[in-house]
C-alpha cells in the first residue's frame, strides 16, 4: 500500500452518488440480538465523485474532510493500523470476494456527516462506495448485497462486530417515513412519520470515547452468552422476543448480575420498539416521547453504553414540558442525543441547554434539526 500526494482535481468523475447518515427512532442494541430497530435515513450525507481511471487496479481515494490521498492496488489490500481508510478497504475487499468485474478507480469523498457521533458516518461511507462502484462497474449487487458486504467490511477490517440497522437504514431511507425492521428475518416496512408541530433535534456532546467499539463488542458478546444460558435451559427456540420476565428471572443465578441486565433491557426494548410504532400510527406523541426517555433509562442502567454529557443532555430536557422525549442514539459513549422538541420552544432550548452543557463540562454543544429522507441515490 502506497500513498501518494496526487492533485485532486486531476481524479476522473464519470457519476455522483450521496450516501445518508441515519437516526434511530428506538430500538438501540437490538439490531445484532435478532430484535426491532426503527431508524430513518437523514437528510446529511456524504458525497462520492466516482470514475473510471482506466487502469486495471489502481485506485485513487481522495477525501476532502481529512485531505488524505490515499492510493492502493486492488490485488494488494490490507487492514490499516485504524482510520476512516480501513471503511473503504474492506468494502473493496468484499467486492473483490464477490466479483473480479472490479477495476481501476478515482473517487472523491465529501462529508457533511460529523464523524463519530452516533448518526452513522461509517455505513454512509461504506454503502455510498458500494453503490457508485457498483453503477460504475455494472457489478450486479442488489441493495441487500451493498448492505451485507458494506456491515461485513465493517466487522472484518474496523473490528465492530456491528448489527444491520446502520447499512440498512443508510441504503434504504425514504422520505418522512421511518423502518421497522425484524433484524431476525429482515422484513421491513416503511411507516409514515409525522410528529408535527414537533422537530428531531441532534444535539452532539462532540465526545467520542474510544470505548465505542471494545465495549459495544463486549455488549455482544455478554447478549450471547445470555441467549445460549437462556436457550439451554427453555430450548433453541427460546428469543429475546419470545422471552417473558418470569423467565429469564429464573435464570437470575445463572446469568449474573450484568449479563442479567443486559437480557432484560433487549426484552424490554423490543417491547418499546412496537409500542412505539403504535404510538406513531396512533399520533398519541407524549406516550411516543415517554418510550424515548425509558430506553435513554435502560440503555443509562442495565445495558451502560451512556456516559455523563449524554445522561446530562437527557436530565436537562426533562425539565422542558415543550420537549416530548430524549435519548442518545446509536453505540453511546458519546455522540448524540435525539430530542422530540416543539418548533415553538427550538430556539429557547437549544440555547439553554447549550450554556448549560459548557457550564458543566466546558465542551461546545453542536446541533442539528433533521427529518427522515431517501436513502443512497446517485446525484
Ligand atoms: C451501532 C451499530 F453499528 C448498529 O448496528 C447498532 O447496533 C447500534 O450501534 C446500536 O443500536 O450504530
Amino acid at each position: 500500500m502506497i500513498e501518494k500526494h496526487i492533485f485532486s482535481n486531476q481524479l476522473k468523475t464519470d457519476l455522483t452518488v450521496t450516501s445518508p447518515g441515519r437516526i434511530n427512532i428506538i430500538g438501540e442494541h437490538t439490531d445484532y440480538n435478532n430484535g426491532y430497530v426503527l431508524p430513518a435515513a437523514i437528510d446529511k450525507t456524504i458525497t462520492f465523485k466516482l470514475g473510471k481511471n482506466g487502469t486495471e487496479k489502481t485506485c485513487r481515494v481522495y477525501s476532502e474532510g481529512y485531505g488524505d490521498m490515499l492510493e492502493f492496488e486492488l490485488d494488494s489490500i490490507t487492514k490499516k493500523q485504524d482510520g476512516w481508510e480501513n471503511y473503504i478497504l474492506g468494502v473493496l475487499h468484499e467486492i473483490s470476494q464477490r466479483t473480479d468485474k472490479l477495476k481501476g478507480f478515482d473517487c472523491t469523498i465529501e462529508s457533511h456527516l460529523p464523524t463519530g457521533s452516533g448518526v452513522s458516518s461509517s455505513a454512509a461511507l461504506e454503502c455510498g462506495l458500494a453503490y457508485g462502484l457498483n453503477a460504475l462497474f455494472e457489478l450486479g449487487l442488489k441493495k441487500w448485497d451493498i448492505i451485507k458486504l458494506s456491515q461485513t467490511a465493517e466487522h472484518d477490517f474496523v473490528g465492530t462486530k456491528c448489527g444491520i440497522m446502520d447499512q440498512f437504514a443508510s441504503v434504504m431511507g425514504k422520505k418522512d417515513h421511518v423502518m421497522l425492521l425484524d433484524c431476525m428475518t429482515l422484513d421491513f416496512k416503511y411507516i409514515p412519520i409525522d410528529i408535527a408541530p414537533y422537530r428531531i433535534l441532534l444535539l452532539n456532546t462532540n465526545i467520542t470515547h474510544n470505548l465505542v467499539s471494545s465495549e459495544y463488542n463486549i455488549r455482544r458478546r455478554q447478549c450471547e452468552k445470555g441467549l445460549g444460558i437462556l436457550q439451554n435451559k427453555f430450548g433453541d427456540g427460546i428469543t429475546f422476543r419470545n422471552m417473558t420476565k418470569s423467565l429469564l428471572d429464573q435464570c437470575k443465578k445463572e446469568l449474573g448480575k450484568t449479563i442479567y441486565n443486559r437480557c432484560s433491557y433487549v426484552i424490554e426494548e423490543n417491547a418499546r420498539v412496537l409500542k412505539a410504532v403504535e404510538a406513531l400510527k396512533n399520533k398519541d406523541l407524549e406516550k411516543f416521547g415517554q418510550l424515548l426517555y425509558k430506553t435513554h433509562e435502560g440503555l443509562r442502567y442495565k445495558y451502560q453504553v451512556s456516559c455523563p454529557e449524554l445522561d446530562f443532555l437527557v436530565d436537562f430536557s426533562k425539565d422542558w414540558n415543550e420537549v416530548l422525549g430524549a435519548r442518545m442514539v446509536g453505540g453511546g459513549f458519546g455522540g448524540c442525543t435525539l430530542n422530540i422538541v416543539h418548533v415553538n420552544a427550538l430556539d429557547n432550548f437549544i440555547d439553554e441547554i447549550r450554556k448549560a452543557y459548557k457550564k458543566q463540562f466546558s465542551l461546545e454543544l453542536t446541533h442539528f434539526i433533521t427529518v427522515p429522507s431517501n436513502g443512497t441515490a446517485f446525484l
